[in-house]
Protein backbone atom coordinates (compact mmCIF):
# COMPACT_ATOMS: atom_id res chain seq x y z
CA UNK A 1 0.00 0.00 0.00
CA UNK A 2 1.52 3.28 -1.10
CA UNK A 3 -0.90 5.48 1.22
CA UNK A 4 -2.66 8.69 0.24
CA UNK A 5 -0.62 11.64 -0.25
CA UNK A 6 -0.56 12.03 -4.16
CA UNK A 7 2.87 13.11 -5.92
CA UNK A 8 2.00 16.56 -5.72
CA UNK A 9 1.56 16.18 -2.64
CA UNK A 10 4.97 14.68 -1.78
CA UNK A 11 6.89 17.42 -3.71
CA UNK A 12 4.71 20.48 -1.68
CA UNK A 13 6.19 18.53 1.23
CA UNK A 14 9.34 18.12 -0.44
CA UNK A 15 9.87 21.89 -0.86
CA UNK A 16 8.84 22.81 2.75
CA UNK A 17 11.40 20.22 3.49
CA UNK A 18 14.02 22.41 1.56
CA UNK A 19 16.91 19.97 1.51
CA UNK A 20 17.03 18.38 -2.23
CA UNK A 21 14.53 15.66 -3.52
CA UNK A 22 13.06 13.20 -1.08
CA UNK A 23 11.34 9.67 -0.92
CA UNK A 24 8.58 9.13 1.13
CA UNK A 25 7.71 5.58 2.52
CA UNK A 26 4.96 4.71 4.23
CA UNK A 27 5.18 3.47 8.00
CA UNK A 28 1.83 3.84 9.59
CA UNK A 29 -1.77 4.47 9.01
CA UNK A 30 -5.18 3.91 11.00
CA UNK A 31 -6.65 2.06 7.90
CA UNK A 32 -3.99 -0.33 7.75
CA UNK A 33 -2.24 -1.39 10.75
CA UNK A 34 -4.95 0.33 13.54
CA UNK A 35 -5.18 3.29 15.73
CA UNK A 36 -2.53 2.19 18.60
CA UNK A 37 0.30 4.20 20.15
CA UNK A 38 2.09 0.96 20.64
CA UNK A 39 2.01 -0.05 17.04
CA UNK A 40 2.72 3.51 15.79
CA UNK A 41 5.99 3.58 18.09
CA UNK A 42 6.52 -0.71 17.02
CA UNK A 43 6.40 0.83 13.51
CA UNK A 44 7.87 4.55 13.37
CA UNK A 45 10.47 4.43 16.41
CA UNK A 46 14.04 5.39 15.05
CA UNK A 47 13.19 5.58 11.35
CA UNK A 48 14.82 9.54 11.32
CA UNK A 49 13.43 11.79 9.47
CA UNK A 50 8.91 11.67 8.96
CA UNK A 51 6.17 13.21 8.33
CA UNK A 52 3.00 12.75 10.00
CA UNK A 53 -0.32 13.52 7.94
CA UNK A 54 -3.92 13.69 9.07
CA UNK A 55 -6.94 13.03 6.86
CA UNK A 56 -10.05 14.63 9.01
CA UNK A 57 -13.42 14.06 7.97
CA UNK A 58 -14.24 17.29 6.62
CA UNK A 59 -11.47 16.82 3.49
CA UNK A 60 -8.63 19.12 5.28
CA UNK A 61 -5.24 17.47 5.02
CA UNK A 62 -2.39 18.06 7.65
CA UNK A 63 -0.23 17.37 9.96
CA UNK A 64 3.50 17.78 11.06
CA UNK A 65 7.42 17.10 9.58
CA UNK A 66 10.39 16.68 11.82
CA UNK A 67 13.68 15.30 11.59
CA UNK A 68 14.07 13.78 14.58
CA UNK A 69 13.23 10.54 15.02
CA UNK A 70 10.33 9.42 17.14
CA UNK A 71 10.67 7.24 20.59
CA UNK A 72 9.31 5.38 23.23
CA UNK A 73 10.47 7.63 26.06
CA UNK A 74 8.22 7.70 29.61
CA UNK A 75 7.55 11.35 28.12
CA UNK A 76 10.09 13.75 26.96
CA UNK A 77 10.53 16.61 24.37
CA UNK A 78 13.12 16.60 21.51
CA UNK A 79 14.63 19.86 19.91
CA UNK A 80 14.19 20.30 15.72
CA UNK A 81 15.48 23.08 14.52
CA UNK A 82 13.71 21.62 10.79
CA UNK A 83 10.25 20.98 12.24
CA UNK A 84 7.29 22.37 11.05
CA UNK A 85 3.41 21.85 10.34
CA UNK A 86 1.60 21.88 7.31
CA UNK A 87 -2.02 22.21 5.79
CA UNK A 88 -2.03 20.48 2.59
CA UNK A 89 -5.65 20.84 1.80
CA UNK A 90 -8.70 22.83 3.47
CA UNK A 91 -12.33 21.19 3.19
CA UNK A 92 -10.87 19.39 -0.08
CA UNK A 93 -9.56 21.66 -1.97
CA UNK A 94 -5.75 22.67 -2.51
CA UNK A 95 -4.53 24.81 0.01
CA UNK A 96 -1.10 24.56 1.26
CA UNK A 97 0.63 26.28 3.88
CA UNK A 98 3.41 25.73 6.59
CA UNK A 99 3.75 27.06 9.74
CA UNK A 100 7.70 26.80 11.34
CA UNK A 101 8.58 25.84 14.60
CA UNK A 102 9.11 28.75 16.74
CA UNK A 103 10.36 27.16 19.87
CA UNK A 104 12.61 24.41 18.55
CA UNK A 105 13.29 22.60 21.99
CA UNK A 106 9.50 21.91 22.45
CA UNK A 107 9.50 20.57 18.53
CA UNK A 108 8.10 17.30 19.16
CA UNK A 109 7.51 15.20 22.26
CA UNK A 110 7.71 11.31 22.21
CA UNK A 111 5.39 8.99 25.07
CA UNK A 112 5.33 5.69 24.69
CA UNK A 113 1.48 5.96 25.26
CA UNK A 114 0.59 8.57 22.53
CA UNK A 115 0.67 8.74 18.77
CA UNK A 116 2.88 11.66 16.99
CA UNK A 117 2.87 14.60 19.29
CA UNK A 118 4.17 18.46 17.74
CA UNK A 119 4.75 20.91 20.04
CA UNK A 120 4.96 22.35 23.77
CA UNK A 121 1.73 22.15 25.66
CA UNK A 122 0.94 20.70 22.48
CA UNK A 123 0.42 22.47 19.41
CA UNK A 124 -1.03 19.52 17.69
CA UNK A 125 -1.65 16.16 20.48
CA UNK A 126 -2.89 13.36 17.87
CA UNK A 127 -4.32 10.42 20.12
CA UNK A 128 -2.96 8.13 23.09
CA UNK A 129 -3.65 4.38 23.49
CA UNK A 130 -5.95 2.69 21.38
CA UNK A 131 -9.13 4.05 18.88
CA UNK A 132 -12.06 2.49 18.00
CA UNK A 133 -13.02 2.11 14.39
CA UNK A 134 -16.70 3.41 13.89
CA UNK A 135 -18.42 3.77 10.09
CA UNK A 136 -14.48 4.01 8.76
CA UNK A 137 -13.46 7.07 10.83
CA UNK A 138 -11.85 7.47 13.94
CA UNK A 139 -12.12 10.50 16.88
CA UNK A 140 -8.87 11.59 17.56
CA UNK A 141 -8.18 11.76 21.42
CA UNK A 142 -5.57 14.39 21.79
CA UNK A 143 -5.81 18.51 21.94
CA UNK A 144 -4.69 21.42 19.72
CA UNK A 145 -2.84 23.94 21.86
CA UNK A 146 -2.14 26.29 18.53
CA UNK A 147 0.48 28.63 18.11
CA UNK A 148 2.36 27.19 21.37
CA UNK A 149 5.63 25.82 19.68
CA UNK A 150 4.76 26.45 16.18
CA UNK A 151 4.92 29.66 14.43
CA UNK A 152 0.50 29.66 12.92
CA UNK A 153 0.89 33.36 11.53
CA UNK A 154 -2.83 34.10 11.20
CA UNK A 155 -4.27 30.65 10.78
CA UNK A 156 -7.09 29.90 12.96
CA UNK A 157 -7.42 26.66 14.14
CA UNK A 158 -10.84 26.15 12.21
CA UNK A 159 -8.39 26.65 8.97
CA UNK A 160 -5.73 24.55 10.03
CA UNK A 161 -8.08 21.77 10.98
CA UNK A 162 -11.65 22.53 11.42
CA UNK A 163 -11.49 22.43 14.85
CA UNK A 164 -12.27 18.59 14.15
CA UNK A 165 -11.03 15.80 15.89
CA UNK A 166 -13.18 12.78 13.49
CA UNK A 167 -10.58 11.63 10.96
CA UNK A 168 -10.56 8.84 8.17
CA UNK A 169 -6.54 8.21 8.33
CA UNK A 170 -3.36 8.79 9.85
CA UNK A 171 -0.36 8.34 8.16
CA UNK A 172 3.37 8.43 8.73
CA UNK A 173 6.30 8.54 6.61
CA UNK A 174 9.63 8.13 6.76
CA UNK A 175 11.20 10.58 4.37
CA UNK A 176 14.61 10.30 3.09
CA UNK A 177 17.00 11.75 0.31
CA UNK A 178 16.40 10.68 -2.86
CA UNK A 179 19.51 8.72 -4.98
CA UNK A 180 18.70 7.84 -8.52
CA UNK A 181 18.15 5.04 -9.38
CA UNK A 182 20.31 3.13 -12.60
CA UNK A 183 17.97 3.90 -15.14
CA UNK A 184 14.75 2.06 -15.13
CA UNK A 185 13.81 2.65 -19.17
CA UNK A 186 17.02 2.87 -21.62
CA UNK A 187 16.88 5.44 -24.67
CA UNK A 188 20.35 5.48 -25.52
CA UNK A 189 22.75 8.14 -25.22
CA UNK A 190 21.76 11.84 -24.29
CA UNK A 191 25.32 13.79 -26.42
CA UNK A 192 24.14 16.49 -28.70
CA UNK A 193 25.23 14.18 -31.95
CA UNK A 194 22.30 11.80 -30.14
CA UNK A 195 20.18 14.50 -30.92
CA UNK A 196 21.28 15.20 -34.18
CA UNK A 197 20.82 11.62 -35.13
CA UNK A 198 17.13 11.51 -34.16
CA UNK A 199 16.54 15.15 -35.86
CA UNK A 200 17.67 13.21 -38.85
CA UNK A 201 15.66 10.25 -38.51
CA UNK A 202 12.72 11.59 -37.75
CA UNK A 203 13.07 14.01 -40.45
CA UNK A 204 13.78 11.44 -42.82
CA UNK A 205 10.53 9.32 -41.85
CA UNK A 206 8.22 8.57 -44.10
CA UNK A 207 4.86 6.00 -44.11
CA UNK A 208 5.60 2.60 -44.75
CA UNK A 209 6.00 1.57 -48.61
CA UNK A 210 3.03 -0.03 -50.10
CA UNK A 211 0.89 2.13 -48.42
CA UNK A 212 -0.42 5.11 -50.43
CA UNK A 213 -0.25 7.58 -47.67
CA UNK A 214 1.21 11.13 -47.56
CA UNK A 215 1.68 11.89 -43.90
CA UNK A 216 1.18 10.23 -40.91
CA UNK A 217 -2.13 12.08 -38.72
CA UNK A 218 -1.45 11.91 -35.11
CA UNK A 219 -4.50 13.05 -32.79
CA UNK A 220 -3.95 14.53 -29.88
CA UNK A 221 -6.65 14.34 -26.71
CA UNK A 222 -6.48 15.62 -22.79
CA UNK A 223 -7.51 17.25 -20.73
CA UNK A 224 -7.84 21.44 -20.78
CA UNK A 225 -3.84 22.60 -20.08
CA UNK A 226 -2.41 19.34 -20.16
CA UNK A 227 0.14 20.69 -22.55
CA UNK A 228 -0.81 18.89 -26.24
CA UNK A 229 -0.26 22.62 -27.94
CA UNK A 230 2.60 23.55 -26.27
CA UNK A 231 4.03 19.69 -27.22
CA UNK A 232 2.99 20.82 -30.43
CA UNK A 233 5.37 24.10 -30.35
CA UNK A 234 7.99 21.88 -28.36
CA UNK A 235 8.57 19.65 -31.42
CA UNK A 236 8.17 22.74 -33.54
CA UNK A 237 10.89 24.75 -31.58
CA UNK A 238 13.39 21.40 -32.31
CA UNK A 239 13.41 21.47 -35.87
CA UNK A 240 13.76 25.68 -35.91
CA UNK A 241 16.04 25.74 -33.56
CA UNK A 242 14.55 28.28 -31.49
CA UNK A 243 12.03 28.34 -29.04
CA UNK A 244 8.75 28.82 -30.84
CA UNK A 245 5.08 29.75 -30.24
CA UNK A 246 3.17 29.00 -33.32
CA UNK A 247 0.21 27.36 -31.48
CA UNK A 248 -1.23 29.20 -28.85
CA UNK A 249 -0.75 28.17 -25.52
CA UNK A 250 -1.67 29.27 -21.71
CA UNK A 251 -3.58 28.61 -18.65
CA UNK A 252 -7.35 29.09 -18.18
CA UNK A 253 -10.58 27.13 -17.29
CA UNK A 254 -11.60 26.43 -20.81
CA UNK A 255 -9.63 25.08 -23.57
CA UNK A 256 -6.57 28.11 -24.80
CA UNK A 257 -7.26 25.88 -28.25
CA UNK A 258 -10.84 26.74 -29.63
CA UNK A 259 -9.41 25.54 -33.37
CA UNK A 260 -8.71 22.03 -34.67
CA UNK A 261 -5.60 22.34 -36.45
CA UNK A 262 -3.15 19.55 -38.03
CA UNK A 263 0.02 20.91 -37.84
CA UNK A 264 2.82 20.52 -40.01
CA UNK A 265 6.40 20.38 -38.81
CA UNK A 266 9.49 22.02 -40.86
CA UNK A 267 12.90 23.17 -39.66
CA UNK A 268 12.77 26.46 -41.52
CA UNK A 269 9.52 27.97 -44.43
CA UNK A 270 12.33 27.01 -47.46
CA UNK A 271 12.43 23.00 -46.25
CA UNK A 272 9.69 20.74 -46.91
CA UNK A 273 7.55 19.67 -44.26
CA UNK A 274 7.94 16.15 -42.57
CA UNK A 275 5.83 13.91 -42.92
CA UNK A 276 3.86 13.55 -40.13
CA UNK A 277 1.02 16.20 -39.24
CA UNK A 278 0.25 16.85 -34.83
CA UNK A 279 -3.32 17.61 -35.09
CA UNK A 280 -3.96 19.61 -32.14
CA UNK A 281 -7.55 19.63 -30.28
CA UNK A 282 -9.77 21.74 -28.18
CA UNK A 283 -9.25 20.20 -24.24
CA UNK A 284 -11.27 18.12 -22.49
CA UNK A 285 -13.69 19.47 -19.74
CA UNK A 286 -15.46 17.19 -17.28
CA UNK A 287 -18.56 18.64 -18.61
CA UNK A 288 -18.34 19.56 -22.06
CA UNK A 289 -16.33 19.04 -25.15
CA UNK A 290 -15.25 15.80 -26.78
CA UNK A 291 -18.10 13.04 -27.00
CA UNK A 292 -18.19 9.58 -28.85
CA UNK A 293 -19.52 11.41 -32.39
CA UNK A 294 -17.25 14.23 -32.51
CA UNK A 295 -14.21 11.84 -31.85
CA UNK A 296 -15.40 9.65 -34.53
CA UNK A 297 -15.38 12.42 -37.00
CA UNK A 298 -11.98 13.40 -36.50
CA UNK A 299 -10.85 9.90 -36.26
CA UNK A 300 -12.87 9.71 -39.44
CA UNK A 301 -11.46 12.70 -41.37
CA UNK A 302 -14.22 14.31 -41.13
CA UNK A 303 -13.63 17.57 -39.81
CA UNK A 304 -11.73 20.38 -41.77
CA UNK A 305 -8.15 21.86 -40.76
CA UNK A 306 -8.87 24.90 -39.27
CA UNK A 307 -12.15 24.03 -37.73
CA UNK A 308 -13.60 26.48 -35.09
CA UNK A 309 -14.67 23.97 -32.08
CA UNK A 310 -18.17 25.33 -30.40
CA UNK A 311 -19.05 23.30 -27.45
CA UNK A 312 -22.97 24.54 -27.96
CA UNK A 313 -23.08 23.21 -31.59
CA UNK A 314 -21.18 19.99 -31.99
CA UNK A 315 -19.86 19.46 -35.74
CA UNK A 316 -21.83 17.60 -38.30
CA UNK A 317 -22.52 16.89 -41.87
CA UNK A 318 -24.05 20.29 -42.27
CA UNK A 319 -20.83 22.16 -40.71
CA UNK A 320 -18.86 24.53 -43.51
CA UNK A 321 -16.30 22.33 -44.96
CA UNK A 322 -17.04 18.82 -43.04
CA UNK A 323 -14.87 16.44 -45.34
CA UNK A 324 -17.86 14.14 -46.15
CA UNK A 325 -15.88 11.47 -48.07
CA UNK A 326 -12.69 10.76 -46.33
CA UNK A 327 -9.54 9.28 -47.78
CA UNK A 328 -7.67 7.26 -45.84
CA UNK A 329 -4.78 10.29 -46.15
CA UNK A 330 -8.01 12.64 -43.52
CA UNK A 331 -8.03 9.94 -41.62
CA UNK A 332 -6.34 9.92 -38.04
CA UNK A 333 -3.50 6.58 -37.74
CA UNK A 334 -2.35 7.48 -33.92
CA UNK A 335 -3.95 8.98 -31.13
CA UNK A 336 -1.72 10.31 -28.42
CA UNK A 337 -3.76 11.12 -24.83
CA UNK A 338 -1.98 14.04 -23.08
CA UNK A 339 -2.42 14.20 -19.55
CA UNK A 340 -0.70 16.73 -17.15
CA UNK A 341 2.24 14.16 -14.77
CA UNK A 342 1.42 16.95 -11.81
CA UNK A 343 -1.94 16.01 -11.17
CA UNK A 344 -2.55 12.51 -13.02
CA UNK A 345 -2.80 11.12 -9.81
CA UNK A 346 -5.90 13.39 -8.54
CA UNK A 347 -7.58 13.13 -11.96
CA UNK A 348 -11.28 13.52 -11.38
CA UNK A 349 -13.56 10.60 -11.46
CA UNK A 350 -15.50 11.74 -14.35
CA UNK A 351 -12.76 13.37 -16.26
CA UNK A 352 -10.86 9.71 -15.71
CA UNK A 353 -14.71 8.03 -17.08
CA UNK A 354 -14.67 10.76 -20.04
CA UNK A 355 -10.87 9.47 -21.11
CA UNK A 356 -12.00 5.91 -20.62
CA UNK A 357 -15.07 6.52 -22.80
CA UNK A 358 -12.58 7.77 -25.58
CA UNK A 359 -9.53 5.57 -25.44
CA UNK A 360 -12.39 2.71 -25.36
CA UNK A 361 -13.59 4.30 -29.16
CA UNK A 362 -10.06 4.77 -30.37
CA UNK A 363 -9.36 0.94 -29.85
CA UNK A 364 -12.65 -0.11 -31.39
CA UNK A 365 -11.23 1.98 -34.67
CA UNK A 366 -8.48 -0.52 -33.91
CA UNK A 367 -5.71 3.28 -33.57
CA UNK A 368 -3.13 2.41 -31.82
CA UNK A 369 -2.55 5.00 -28.80
CA UNK A 370 0.13 6.46 -26.79
CA UNK A 371 -0.07 8.47 -23.29
CA UNK A 372 2.26 11.56 -23.04
CA UNK A 373 2.67 13.15 -19.87
CA UNK A 374 3.83 16.35 -19.38
CA UNK A 375 4.95 18.36 -16.26
CA UNK A 376 7.63 15.94 -15.27
CA UNK A 377 9.43 19.04 -14.04
CA UNK A 378 7.10 19.61 -11.64
CA UNK A 379 6.94 16.01 -10.26
CA UNK A 380 10.68 15.70 -9.77
CA UNK A 381 13.61 18.05 -9.02
CA UNK A 382 16.08 16.50 -10.50
CA UNK A 383 14.24 16.27 -13.72
CA UNK A 384 13.83 19.65 -13.48
CA UNK A 385 17.13 20.80 -13.40
CA UNK A 386 18.34 18.14 -15.75
CA UNK A 387 15.92 16.26 -17.97
CA UNK A 388 18.30 13.74 -18.74
CA UNK A 389 18.16 12.52 -15.00
CA UNK A 390 13.75 11.27 -16.17
CA UNK A 391 14.51 7.42 -16.01
CA UNK A 392 16.52 7.35 -12.60
CA UNK A 393 13.92 9.05 -11.05
CA UNK A 394 11.77 7.75 -8.78
CA UNK A 395 9.10 9.72 -8.80
CA UNK A 396 8.81 9.79 -12.39
CA UNK A 397 8.53 5.89 -12.60
CA UNK A 398 5.78 5.60 -9.58
CA UNK A 399 4.38 8.78 -12.31
CA UNK A 400 4.36 6.31 -15.62
CA UNK A 401 2.99 3.29 -13.10
CA UNK A 402 0.04 5.16 -11.71
CA UNK A 403 -0.76 6.40 -15.69
CA UNK A 404 -0.24 3.23 -16.98
CA UNK A 405 -2.67 1.37 -14.27
CA UNK A 406 -5.32 4.19 -14.44
CA UNK A 407 -5.60 4.25 -18.07
CA UNK A 408 -4.94 1.00 -18.63
CA UNK A 409 -2.25 1.62 -21.16
CA UNK A 410 1.34 -0.62 -21.05
CA UNK A 411 4.20 1.08 -19.57
CA UNK A 412 6.18 0.94 -22.82
CA UNK A 413 3.38 3.86 -24.46
CA UNK A 414 3.01 5.61 -21.23
CA UNK A 415 5.80 8.79 -22.47
CA UNK A 416 7.04 11.39 -19.95
CA UNK A 417 7.98 14.73 -21.73
CA UNK A 418 8.87 18.48 -20.63
CA UNK A 419 7.56 20.64 -22.73
CA UNK A 420 9.29 23.63 -23.50
CA UNK A 421 7.54 26.33 -21.46
CA UNK A 422 9.89 29.10 -19.54
CA UNK A 423 12.82 28.75 -22.05
CA UNK A 424 13.71 31.25 -24.46
CA UNK A 425 16.71 28.78 -25.68
CA UNK A 426 16.25 24.48 -26.74
CA UNK A 427 18.26 22.52 -25.03
CA UNK A 428 19.53 19.17 -25.79
CA UNK A 429 18.00 17.20 -23.05
CA UNK A 430 14.96 18.54 -23.20
CA UNK A 431 14.54 18.30 -27.16
CA UNK A 432 15.88 14.86 -27.02
CA UNK A 433 13.40 13.35 -24.80
CA UNK A 434 10.39 14.99 -26.87
CA UNK A 435 11.96 13.96 -29.88
CA UNK A 436 12.16 9.97 -28.81
CA UNK A 437 8.47 10.19 -27.60
CA UNK A 438 7.73 11.44 -30.84
CA UNK A 439 9.60 8.45 -32.23
CA UNK A 440 7.56 6.57 -30.05
CA UNK A 441 4.48 7.93 -31.55
CA UNK A 442 5.43 7.54 -35.07
CA UNK A 443 6.33 3.83 -34.29
CA UNK A 444 2.92 3.30 -32.76
CA UNK A 445 1.29 5.15 -36.11
CA UNK A 446 3.35 2.60 -38.12
CA UNK A 447 1.97 -0.26 -35.90
CA UNK A 448 -1.17 1.10 -37.15
CA UNK A 449 -0.34 1.00 -40.94
CA UNK A 450 1.28 -2.50 -40.81
CA UNK A 451 -2.18 -3.62 -39.66
CA UNK A 452 -4.04 -1.67 -42.65
CA UNK A 453 -1.38 -3.15 -45.09
CA UNK A 454 -2.00 -6.83 -43.90
CA UNK A 455 -5.39 -6.42 -44.58
CA UNK A 456 -5.03 -4.47 -47.91
CA UNK A 457 -2.64 -7.93 -48.80
CA UNK A 458 -5.38 -10.09 -47.65
CA UNK A 459 -7.73 -8.66 -49.70
CA UNK A 460 -5.47 -8.61 -52.56
CA UNK A 461 -4.83 -12.53 -51.80
CA UNK A 462 -8.77 -13.31 -51.92
CA UNK A 463 -9.40 -11.53 -55.11
CA UNK A 464 -6.41 -13.46 -56.73
CA UNK A 465 -7.67 -16.94 -55.75
CA UNK A 466 -11.18 -15.55 -57.22
CA UNK A 467 -9.35 -15.14 -60.36
N1 LIG B 1 6.20 23.32 -16.24
C1 LIG B 1 5.61 22.91 -17.36
N2 LIG B 1 4.59 23.61 -17.87
C2 LIG B 1 4.01 23.15 -19.01
C3 LIG B 1 4.46 21.99 -19.68
N3 LIG B 1 3.68 21.78 -20.77
C4 LIG B 1 2.79 22.80 -20.79
N4 LIG B 1 3.00 23.64 -19.75
C5 LIG B 1 2.23 24.84 -19.40
O1 LIG B 1 0.89 24.44 -19.19
C6 LIG B 1 -0.02 25.42 -19.67
C7 LIG B 1 -1.03 24.78 -20.62
O2 LIG B 1 -0.35 24.34 -21.79
P1 LIG B 1 -1.07 24.22 -23.22
O3 LIG B 1 -0.08 23.66 -24.16
O4 LIG B 1 -1.77 25.48 -23.59
O5 LIG B 1 -2.16 23.12 -22.87
P2 LIG B 1 -3.30 22.55 -23.83
O6 LIG B 1 -3.42 21.09 -23.50
O7 LIG B 1 -3.04 22.90 -25.24
O8 LIG B 1 -4.56 23.32 -23.24
P3 LIG B 1 -5.95 23.74 -23.99
O9 LIG B 1 -5.67 24.17 -25.37
O10 LIG B 1 -6.43 24.85 -23.10
O11 LIG B 1 -6.82 22.53 -23.90
C8 LIG B 1 0.84 26.50 -20.33
O12 LIG B 1 0.99 27.56 -19.42
C9 LIG B 1 2.17 25.82 -20.57
O13 LIG B 1 3.26 26.71 -20.53
C10 LIG B 1 5.56 21.26 -19.11
O14 LIG B 1 6.01 20.20 -19.59
N5 LIG B 1 6.10 21.78 -17.95
MG1 LIG C 1 -4.12 23.93 -26.59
Amino acid sequence: MAGKLSIADKKQLERYIQAGPKQFGLLYSFTRDGADASVFHRLCDKQGPTVTVIYNTQGTVYGGYTEISWTSEGGKYYRDDHAFLFRLYQNGKSNPMKFPVKKPDNAIYCCNTNGPIFGGGYDVNTFSGTLPIQTNQFTLNGGFNFGSAYDMGSCSIEQFCNNIKTVTDLEVYSVSDTSLLPPWREIGGWEHRDLEDLKNEIDAWTPPHGIKLKTANILFLGPVGAGKSSFFNTISSIFRGHVTGQAVCGSAEQSITSKYRMYRVRGSALTKPMKFRLCDTRGIEENQGMDGTELNYLLEGNVPNGYQFNPSTPISPDTTGFVASPTLNHKIHCVCFIIDGSTASVMSEKMLEKIKALQSKVRQKGLSQVVLVTKIDKVCSNVEEDVSTVFQSVAIQELVDTVSNILGVPRSHVLPVKNYEKEINVRDDVSLLALHSLRQILRASEDFMFNLLDMLDDERGDSESLE
